[in-house]
């Protein structure tokens, strides 16, 4: 993507996209980590041939969690392990013999997700590769090390480690000691808008790209750049960031570390310009996509556009599936997996494709509505809007029943909000934008196009919905 920023324009451009393939390998799920890089490449010259001004600067975000292990000469010790693989199983149970989850909790401020770094590096203990690591670079500093040959964690993405102490924003040592990982395999933690290096000779004979070009280092997990790219109006907004996951909650400006936090598994990540995105996990669109590729195997090929509108006409709340559920994190049969979650909750099981795809947008607007009802609740604050950022901006089915679930105005856009938080921070750090993130929001809510939703329909449909998970909901977090 390439952005361009005035103090009153904003622009973005896709110049290049690329397929992102997971390869099961010897029952293991890795990212194809060079055909990635090489993606980033090609992208980098397109770039480089579709302007006549050279680039001002680069700035890299990817989802979170997720590493490469490089030996002493800086080669990749393996293709990084996909965080929906299953290894990290038995690895919770390791963690919490180790450190109780409430200090784990009162020390970090992260939710359990079974896929955090400390849990894969958990399981990754004793393996060859990690015994032969002289260095552990999150997906986006390993792509900035290829880029520049310089090493750093960037901060936002490390918070996502859960070997970070959210009050201090540096290293937990004790964490890490306790656990038996090697804090010195991570280089140093580089704070968003500070300079990552430039480009290295090689990047420059592949991209065209001219002498300098500097990598910045911008909130390089893919969920702090969109929370950069809320177009918030006032200070009263929650955010859901929609994608692959829906990442649902408040921007605050200090951590939440009570126990009643730690049980309604809200994160407390680290965002940029000091902040803290205070949210939870939800499976998002993922349900979806992972639905849609079981159906297309079976030789059942759909068009989305055609679903979800039919999916509009569907019965609402027929049934509705526990969307923050864990079981939905792995690859494979997402029609069956909803389906089961139906019937062990007493409802009935969608019987269409259609109606699957109604049962998880259902579920989806539930989930959301949970979140930000339980991150006012936590934090003491108040919400008057709802923002969806990201690929799922464009769902105005999801967008809807989110504002009729929600009770709440939702406003939707941008979807690149992570490619647009990313440019953001870039400009402000060459000197081209000046101010903090409400002027930088204010930025993107005068450039880009948004769409508004009004609550509507019965309330309390969503109440007696919520009323069937309970049960199921109650159970999980005391697990
Ligand atoms: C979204 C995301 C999310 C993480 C997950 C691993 O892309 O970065 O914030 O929890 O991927």
């Amino acid at each position: 993507m390439v952005g361009r920023v005035t103090p009153d324009t904003l622009t973005l451009h896709e110049v290049h996209r690329f397929p992102n393939e997971p390869v099961r390998l010897n029952g293991t799920l890795h990212w194809n980590i060079l055909s990635l890089h090489q993606g980033v490449l090609t992208g980098l010259k397109a770039a480089a041939h579709g302007t006549d001004t050279p680039l001002t600067s680069i700035g890299i975000d990817s989802w979170a969690v997720d590493y490469g292990l490089l030996d002493t000469t800086g080669s990749l010790l393996g293709n990084p392990v996909h965080y929906r693989d299953t290894r990290t199983a038995d690895a919770a149970d390791t963690v919490s013999a180790a450190i109780p989850p409430a200090a784990l909790y009162a020390a970090t401020g992260l939710q359990h997700l079974p896929f955090n770094t400390i849990y894969q590096l958990v399981a990754a203990r004793g393996t060859p590769a990690l015994a032969a690591a002289h260095r552990l670079l999150l997906i986006p500093d390993l792509i900035a090390y290829w880029l520049t040959g310089e090493a750093g964690t960037e901060l936002t993405n490390a918070s996502t480690t859960q070997l970070i102490d959210p009050r201090t924003r540096a290293w937990s040592p004790h964490i890490a000691d306790t656990l038996g990982i090697d804090l010195a395999l991570f280089p140093p933690l580089r704070d968003p808008g500070t300079p990552a290096g430039t480009l290295l000779p090689d990047v420059l004979a592949a991209t065209g790209l001219a002498h300098h070009t500097p990598v910045t280092a911008v909130g390089s997990h893919d969920t702090a750049s969109a929370v950069v790219g809320v177009p918030a109006t006032s200070p009263r907004f929650a955010y859901i960031a929609t994608g692959t996951w829906s990442l649902a909650g408040l921007e605050l400006d200090a951590p939440v570390l009570t126990e009643a936090s730690r049980l309604a598994n809200f994160t407390n990540e680290l965002g940029v310009d000091g902040t803290v995105r205070y949210l939870r996990n939800i499976m998002g669109l993922w349900l979806l996509q992972e639905c849609l590729r079981t159906w297309e195997n079976a030789g059942d090929q759909h068009h989305l556009p055609t679903l979800l509108e039919a999916a509009s006409h569907a019965t609402p709340l027929r049934s509705v599936v526990d969307a923050g559920d864990p079981a939905f994190i792995a690859p494979g049969n997402m029609p069956d997996r909803i389906a089961a979650a139906c019937h062990r909750t007493g409802q009935p099981a969608p019987r269409t494709p259609v109606e699957t795809t109604r049962c998880v947008l259902d579920s989806l607007a539930l989930a959301h509505r949970r979140a930000l009802r339980d991150a006012v609740r936590l934090s003491g604050r108040t919400v008057d809007t709802v923002h969806i950022v990201g690929g799922g901006a464009h769902n105005t089915l999801l967008c809807q029943l989110t504002a009729d679930a929600c009770g709440l105005p939702v406003v939707a856009g941008p979807a690149e909000a992570a490619a647009l938080g990313n440019v953001l921070i870039q400009a402000r750090t060459a000197g081209t934008i000046s101010g903090g993130l409400p002027e930088l929001r204010a930025l993107l809510h005068s450039t880009q196009p948004l769409r508004q939703y009004e609550p509507t329909g019965d309330h309390s449909a969503w109440d007696r919905a919520a009323s069937r998970l309970e049960g199921a909901q109650v159970t999980a977090t005391e697990e």
